[in-house]
């Protein structure tokens, strides 16, 4: 309804448009029914997150707000890091289909270190964000049946202390505010007294103003939510009280936690805002919720992504630049960059082989000094050996002759010797035949 109304007020501001009244019915009176039958057929998406320490009655207020029983998983407090669970729904209401995720944060705040704590909360937001800009980028888009899992709304439970808030949770509202519309509520609120949950909230909403912390605002452009919409934000933050347990009050069941003292109706508006909380997030704010998810905290992102790499709507003197400009002038300046890192490879290897090259001189010159060494060694040995040859060989031929004298005077002796046998024989025979 809105858009149609903001579209008719843009026409007639449009310059040489003349108004003309119609002589019958025409028809397209029936636009805004077009516009409500083909969202109908499309259904909605819807998601929420839910922040909050383990225990605090996150998984609980998630059944009572959409009075069924989603699958909970219960945690315990020694996770080692904060994990995001997200669980998709399709719910049915009427003719209306909602695809409902309930993203949980699991183990939040069971760390020694905020940091921990509050940035995979930071990063998963960011990551539905940079899908929807990757899918948008795309050449061939499938915007039209694509699974939206930006997160609408963030629930966050402040625990019901009565005191103030962490500093866990100021540090991460004030990591998140910028991404999310942040709903605030206060936990179990029925153990809290009446008299300490109103001065209870006072001092959240001072201490987030004062830490500038941004929290969701129900709108009040649109007249017919207005009024409610100023009440509500009012009564901010919510003190809900979460039970899917039935209790009989009067002649009826009813949602409620029952005290030895008396029962806590959840959706008594005397006992706790939790039917606020339904109304602000499902009846009345859920298109909005969605609307400044997409117009504001996307936008933002998109925006500084793009921003981030080098895309500008203006030039430095702020003449529009169109995209293709700016990857121009990118691929340009890319193509410069290449080249004087190319250049500077190549001097650089230019450089590189002649150190190689005076390197390796240096060292064949080492090495034929070590073989000029060696040949001269060598050399030395080699007429020292042939000097050892010479006295070896003068010794032989000393030798042969010794050896020949020898031979010679061996010989002359045994001539001798055997004329004096011959005599000695001689002497024997006539000494025995004297005998
Ligand atoms: N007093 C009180 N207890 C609650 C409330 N909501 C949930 N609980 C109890 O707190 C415990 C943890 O709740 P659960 O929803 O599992 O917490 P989660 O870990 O944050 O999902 C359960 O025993 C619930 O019955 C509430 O509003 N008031
Ligand atoms: C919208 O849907 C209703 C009910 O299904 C139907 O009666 C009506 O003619 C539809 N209107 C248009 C403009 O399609
Ligand atoms: C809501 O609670 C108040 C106070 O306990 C009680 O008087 C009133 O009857 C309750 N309303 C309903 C509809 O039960
Ligand atoms: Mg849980």
């Amino acid at each position: 309804m809105r858009m149609i109304c903001l579209s008719v007020q843009f026409l007639a501001q449009y310059k040489g448009v003349r108004p003309l009244s119609l002589a019958g019915h025409v028809g397209f009176d029936s636009l805004p029914d077009q516009l409500v039958n083909k969202s109908i057929c499309q259904g909605f998406c819807f998601n929420i997150l839910c922040i909050g320490e383990t225990g605090i009655g996150k998984s609980t207020l998630m059944d009572t707000l959409f009075n069924t029983n989603f699958e909970n998983f219960e945690s315990s407090h020694f996770e080692p890091q904060v994990k995001l669970r997200a669980q998709t729904y399709d719910l049915h209401e009427s003719n209306v289909r909602l695809r409902l995720t309930v993203v949980n944060t699991v183990g939040f705040g069971d760390q020694m270190n905020k940091q921990e704590s509050y940035q995979p909360v930071v990063d998963y937001i960011d990551r539905q964000f940079e899908s929807f800009l990757q899918e948008e980028l795309k050449i061939k888009r499938s915007l039209h049946n694509y699974h939206d899992s930006r997160v609408h709304a963030c629930l966050y439970f402040i625990s019901p202390s009565g005191h103030s808030l962490k500093s866990l949770d100021l540090v991460t509202m004030k990591k998140l505010d910028s991404k999310v519309n942040i709903i605030p509520v206060i936990a179990k609120a029925d153990t809290i007294s009446k008299s300490e949950l109103h001065k209870f909230k006072i001092k959240i909403m001072s201490e987030l103003v004062s830490n500038g912390v941004q929290i969701y605002q129900f709108p009040l452009d649109d007249e017919t939510v207005a009024k409610v919409n100023t009440a509500m934000n009012g009564h901010l933050p919510f003190a809900v009280v979460g039970s899917t347990e039935e209790v009989s009050v009067g002649n009826k069941m009813v949602k409620a936690r029952q005290y030895p003292w008396g029962v806590v109706q959840v959706e008594n508006e005397s006992h706790c805002d939790f039917v606020k909380l339904r109304e602000m997030l499902i009846c009345i704010n859920m298109e909005d919720l969605r609307e400044q998810t997409h117009t504001h905290h996307y936008e933002l992102y998109r925006r500084c992504k793009l921003e981030e790499m080098g895309f500008q709507d203006t030039d430095p003197e702020c003449k529009p630049v169109s995209l293709q400009q700016t990857y121009e002038a990118k691929r340009q300046e890319f193509l410069v960059e290449l080249q004087k890192r190319e250049d500077e490879m190549r001097q650089m290897f230019v450089q590189r082989v002649k150190l190689k090259e005076s390197e390796l001189k240096e060292d064949e010159r080492e090495l034929q000094s070590r073989f000029e060494q060696l040949k001269r060694l060598h050399a030395d040995e080699k007429s020292a050996l042939e000097e050892k040859k010479r006295l070896l060989d003068e010794d032989q031929s000393s030798f042969g002759k010794r050896r020949a004298a020898a031979q010679l005077l061996q010989a002359q002796s045994l001539t001798a010797n055997g004329k004096k046998d011959k005599d000695r024989k001689n002497l024997n025979s006539n000494f025995f035949t004297d005998w």
